[in-house]
């Protein structure tokens, strides 16, 4: 096992990823940039360095400054989080090539993932349902994009090779805005992306946002831990995720989640990953694979028992998995709130100093956050301040409790989207589960305030 690892995140992930090294007895070594400098990892660490100014591209995204961070230290690994640097192909195999082993999959992995186009057709090959659409990268030719339209059947949706999370993807509706659609998603993307390669699918329109979890060690072993459920989302951000989906038979997560697992094996995947999938009609559909640990691991780590944060350390290391499909069983049911610094309804930014925070407890509470009274939440970075994650036997259950922890909780000096969570615990379309993608940009255009 490793003696000590480099985290190179910031926030409440920085603070789980040193739990997790206490944990298992190795040393974290955090790094921060000038913004960070009061954080509570960083005042609960052993060693930290810093690593640059508040800008992120100056610190957090700086790979040569991570890496020096590593080899002054003396860190075995590197442990990249989410976000930042984490689906960085080119960071993991400077990483690997510097001496360190990159916590995650390899850097051909994250490559093949990232093309949202090669990765669709990985999947394809390994037997995972995908969206219907074009083979691969539409071509120049005119007639051929109407031509495979036509197969697909109107609504389609053109998709970058190089976006994913919702950037750089068009709806066309008619025929007659399909090739001006294509040359303009094309040349978003090159612009964007550098890569101006386009692909095509049937456009889903009332789909659930189904992701299933999955660990693999460096032995071809690979298990799933399961679906969350995501769809409660508001402009491809995430607000609330759930495990498991409410009122999808475990049947048919079983046969999807068989077929993440074999597909892992076949392209050698090793690490924490997560295959997103739609879900209409009682079908899933591929659209995208994360080579990262998630926001939202804490709803699978409680249905399941698993600790991920620490499975991935471990794999990373060299050992196998400590356990087989057979022993994962889901039990009860965990939601979690993304608590967010910004206005509850206008979700504009809101940092600052927080001048008073209480976090709930009682059984089946958990919170993921760094902050802690006193502490200022830094413009720069993203708005998410914690986690509020709770546990209950049933779905019922686990509503009712987060339903009594969103009413403990005080946080002043600072906005947050608690009071939003508060109202979506109580309404009834969300209680009674299996909202779909539109359920809450359409709830909040219905509560304007
Ligand atoms: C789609 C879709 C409908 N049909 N693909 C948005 C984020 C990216 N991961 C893929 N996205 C979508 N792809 C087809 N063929 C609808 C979305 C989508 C969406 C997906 C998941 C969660 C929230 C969403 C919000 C709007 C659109």
């Amino acid at each position: 096992m490793f003696k000590k690892i480099l985290v190179a995140n910031r926030g409440e992930i920085a603070l789980r990823i040193q739990r997790a090294c206490r944990e298992l007895g190795i040393k974290a070594v955090m790094v921060y940039s000038e913004a960070d400098k009061e954080a509570k990892y960083v005042k609960l660490a052993e060693e930290a360095v810093c690593i640059g100014p508040a800008a992120s591209s100056l610190s957090y995204l700086n790979m040569p400054a991570i890496i020096s961070a590593a080899e002054v230290t003396d860190a075995e690994a590197i442990h990249p989080g989410y976000g930042f640097l984490s689906e960085n192909a080119d960071f993991a195999e400077r990483v690997e090539k510097s001496g360190f082993q990159f916590i995650g999959p390899t850097p051909e992995s994250i490559r093949i993932m990232g093309d949202k186009v090669s990765a669709k057709q990985a999947m394809i090959r390994a037997g995972v349902p995908c969206v219907p659409g074009s083979e691969g990268e539409l071509p120049d030719d005119p007639v051929q994009i109407r031509r495979i339209a036509k197969s697909v059947g109107y609504p389609v949706i053109i998709k970058a090779a190089g976006g994913g999370g919702g950037r750089g993807m068009r709806v066309v509706h008619t025929e007659a805005a399909l090739v001006n659609a294509v040359q303009m998603t094309k040349a978003e993307a090159g612009a964007a992306f550098g890569n101006p390669a386009v692909y095509m699918e049937k456009f889903l329109q009332n789909p659930r946002h189904i992701e299933i979890q999955i660990l693999a060690d460096k032995f071809k072993n690979a298990v799933y831990l399961g679906e969350r459920d995501c769809s409660m989302q508001r402009r491809h951000q995430k607000v609330i995720e759930e495990a498991p989906a409410p009122g999808i038979p475990r049947k048919l997560i079983e046969k999807v989640g068989e077929r993440c697992v074999a597909a892992c094996k076949k392209i050698g995947y090793r690490g924490a990953g997560t295959f997103e999938f739609l879900f209409e009609n009682g079908e899933f559909y591929f659209i995208e694979m994360n080579t990262r640990v998630q926001v939202e691991h804490p709803v699978t780590e409680w249905v399941t028992g698993i600790d991920i944060v620490k499975t991935q350390i471990m794999v990373a290391a060299g050992e196998k998995l400590p356990f087989t499909q057979r022993q994962i069983q889901i039990r009860g049911h965990a939601i979690e709130c993304r608590i967010n610094a910004e206005d509850p309804f206008k979700f504009t930014p809101s940092p600052g100093r927080v001048t008073s925070w209480h976090m709930p407890g009682g059984p089946g509470v958990r919170v993921d956050s760094h902050v802690y009274n006193n502490y200022f939440v830094p413009p720069n970075y993203d708005s998410m301040i914690g986690k509020l994650i709770v546990h209950g036997d049933t779905r019922e259950q686990a509503l009712a409790r987060m339903q009594t922890a969103l009413n403990e909780i005080v946080i002043e000096g600072i906005n947050t989207n608690v009071p939003l969570h508060r109202e979506l615990m109580v309404d009834a379309k969300f209680m009674q589960g299996g909202t779909n993608i539109h359920y809450l940009e359409h709830w909040l255009s219905q509560h304007k305030r």
